[in-house]
């Protein structure tokens, strides 16, 4: 079957005209992305949320041919932090990718696989964030409306979920008083137990 070469974005149901390939993620489908586990266990219990979707456009013709993919991630949270996707890099490492934001506020979590350097980028409507070669990224749901976005790779990238599988992004984004608050994961710990610590003392 033929891919259409042309395909619109409805802005009101946030799908794609005529329909691309579906695929979801509930949280039972994302083991080892959110810190807080017995957060999740919890949300589990309740009935395994749905956390994304992505409809594909995927175009296979010849080596040179792009596709790309409208994510939609429900706004929530796990714990302290937002809803994000489950992360990757591409696997052919020097795919590069584009992400156009359609709706709602998100922020991109990134981190370079060849030196460890790591950062965010906000991701908003009609604003344009390139992801360079090498570098991992998942999109983390900062508000709370669904935020919904356009991903432009090589049909060749490949998704390679088991390279941050291990030790997860470096990058934590927490749902803070004043707003997102980007902390490194070798401070959660501390971090959880200054906050477990404060709970006993207001409680007692
Ligand atoms: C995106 C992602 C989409 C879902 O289209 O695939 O945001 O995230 P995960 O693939 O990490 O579950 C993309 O980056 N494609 O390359
Ligand atoms: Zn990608």
């Amino acid at each position: 079957m033929t891919v259409p070469l042309v395909h619109a974005i409805d802005r009101s149901s946030l799908t794609l005209r005529p329909p691309g390939v579906g695929s979801a993620r509930h949280l039972s489908n994302l083991d080892g992305v959110f810190a807080d586990a017995v957060a999740r266990a919890a949300l589990l219990a309740d009935g395994d949320p749905l956390v994304y979707t992505v409809e594909a456009v995927e175009h296979r013709e010849g080596s040179g041919a792009l596709s790309y993919g409208l994510g939609v991630l429900q706004p929530g949270r796990v714990g302290e932090e937002y809803f994000m996707t489950k992360g990757h890099a591409h696997a052919r490492r020097e795919a590069a990718e584009v992400y156009l934001g359609v709706a709602g506020r998100g922020l991109m979590v990134l981190e370079d696989l060849r030196d460890g350097r790591a950062w965010t980028l906000p991701l908003e409507p009609d604003g344009v964030v390139v992801v360079p070669g090498y570098v991992a990224h998942r999109t983390v749901n900062v508000g709370d409306e669904p935020l919904a976005y356009l991903g432009l790779y090589p049909s060749d990238a490949g998704h390679d979920y088991a390279v941050i599988a291990e030790a997860n992004l470096r990058l934590v984004v927490l749902a803070g008083p004043a707003g997102p608050e980007v902390v490194e994961r070798a401070d959660l710990t501390a971090r959880g137990a200054v906050r477990r610590a404060e709970r006993e003392r207001s409680a007692s």
